[in-house]
């Protein structure tokens, strides 16, 4: 066996080389020995320059970091986090009618079916990148955005206003994504920049999403609330969303008012759960009002108006509107 296979020998071998050099300066030996020495000494050389070169390629070889493998295309950050964010504020909208339940409230089962199916999706796309959690994202997105536009709030139903005005463009952005990434899927997301990265088309029309929510919220924040001073005032009383509630539904349930006097009429819900003042003959529709909203109508024409709430439709009302004097 050769005695240079041996491992610790190679490691010591440039200390070896430095003895043997000492060595060969400091002795007389006949010129074959010298040869042989020598010889020695330069085998000890390249084997300790091959070790080292073996010790510089199995670090560089070493594997990539795995998150750089494994990172995930910006359009999946944008469905999930829409989705999350959507399936939160929902959740947000919901929890005093949750807090508050004595029995099963239709609208709210419904809302709450719809947050987690936000969350299924988000975290299926996440996760799986399969081709049923981007079409579930779809599903769920535009199953918010387009009944929403029908019932879209005034700013003075400040809770119900925020979360439609922030869910909608967010989820039309989850929508607009998932419908990419869905036909995208087979050739892969990474193929597109404005999927893969937040520097492209994609990253820009996801920040506008988001400049224009700010501006929106803001402008509701801000813009002129009913005042309720020369108004006649309708509550939502609490638990009004149970048909065998002790203190009624609507607070008057009936009120006159005068054309030019007092005819403009402010609803408050001053319930935990969503209401709705809504005509009976379709003259006036107040989409939905959550727990402390506010929404005004001014009657100008005389008659009886009754309306109810379209979720309850055994809470009603009646609005009589007498001519000026
Ligand atoms: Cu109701």
């Amino acid at each position: 066996m050769h005695p240079h296979t041996n491992p610790d020998l190679l490691i010591n071998s440039r200390v070896n080389e430095y003895i043997l050099v000492h060595v060969l300066s400091n002795t007389r030996l006949a010129p074959h020995l010298m040869e042989n020495v020598r010889y020695e000494a330069l085998l000890l050389n390249s084997l300790t320059e091959n070790l080292g070169n073996m010790e510089e390629t199995a670090l560089e070889q070493k594997p990539k970091r795995p998150d750089l493998n494994r990172r995930r295309p910006f359009a999946l950050w944008v469905i999930t986090a829409g989705l999350l964010f959507a399936g939160l504020d929902l959740l947000y909208g919901i929890i005093p009618d949750l807090r508050n339940l004595s029995h099963f409230d239709p609208f709210i089962g419904l809302v709450g079916c719809f947050v987690i199916l936000c969350f299924v999706s988000a975290l299926g796309t996440f996760l799986t990148q399969r081709r049923w959690s981007f079409i579930l994202s779809i599903i769920v997105s535009l199953g918010f955005v387009l009944p929403s536009l029908v019932v879209y709030p005034t700013p003075s139903q400040f809770t119900t206003f925020a979360i439609a005005t922030s869910s909608i463009p967010i989820l039309t952005l989850v929508a607009i994504f998932s419908l990419l990434s869905s036909l995208n899927l087979k050739k892969g997301l990474n193929q597109k920049k404005y999927l893969r990265s937040p520097k492209s088309i994609g990253g820009l029309l996801t920040v506008a999403t988001l400049v224009l929510i700010m501006g929106a919220i803001a402008f509701g924040s801000f813009s002129p609330h009913v005042s309720s001073t020369d108004s006649v005032v309708v509550m939502m009383v609490p638990g009004a969303s149970s048909p065998s509630n002790p203190s009624g539904h609507f607070s008057p349930m009936v009120i006159t008012v005068v054309i030019g006097v007092n005819n403009t009429v402010t609803w408050v819900n001053k319930d935990y759960s969503i209401h709705t003042v809504t005509s009976n003959a379709g003259i006036f529709d107040s989409g939905l009002l959550n727990s402390g909203d506010k929404w005004s109508y001014t009657f100008s024409t005389p008659g009886t108006f009754a309306y109810h709430c379209a979720i309850h439709p055994f809470m009603t009302g009646i609005v009589i509107v007498k001519s000026s004097p």
